[in-house]
């Protein structure tokens, strides 16, 4: 293709752009933090910034709404990634004793 410029053919005519084609964008997963009555807020907040990588603020508001609906979304990421997030999550909890859990549903 060094001698032809990149839109044009053989005969030189112009080649359709190719938009999206082979191509699929990748699946997304939302990590569910789910509330428990033990699990303290603070190590709620802490795991959101560190492993969800959440502002302080963004931390806290995720952790009330868990608090006081039941459930909440920590984050969305394809599939490994949520896989590794809650991995990494259920044993920083089970570390510290705490029976937080988290869910993984289609976002
Ligand atoms: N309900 C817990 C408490 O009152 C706090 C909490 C928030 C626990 C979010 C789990 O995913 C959770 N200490």
């Amino acid at each position: 293709m060094a001698d032809r410029t990149d839109h044009e053919d053989k005969a030189g005519g112009a080649i359709k752009e190719r938009v999206r084609e082979n191509t699929r964008e990748p699946s997304l997963f939302g990590v569910v933090l789910l509330n428990d009555d033990y699990t303290p807020m603070q190590f709620v907040i802490d795991v959101l910034e560190t492993i969800f990588q959440k502002s302080p603020a963004e931390a806290y508001r995720i952790m009330m709404q868990v608090h006081l609906d039941g459930r909440g979304v920590a984050g969305i990421y394809p599939w490994e990634v949520a896989e590794t997030k809650v991995d990494t999550l259920l044993s920083r909890a089970r570390e510290a004793g705490h029976p937080l859990q988290a869910t993984i549903e289609d976002a």
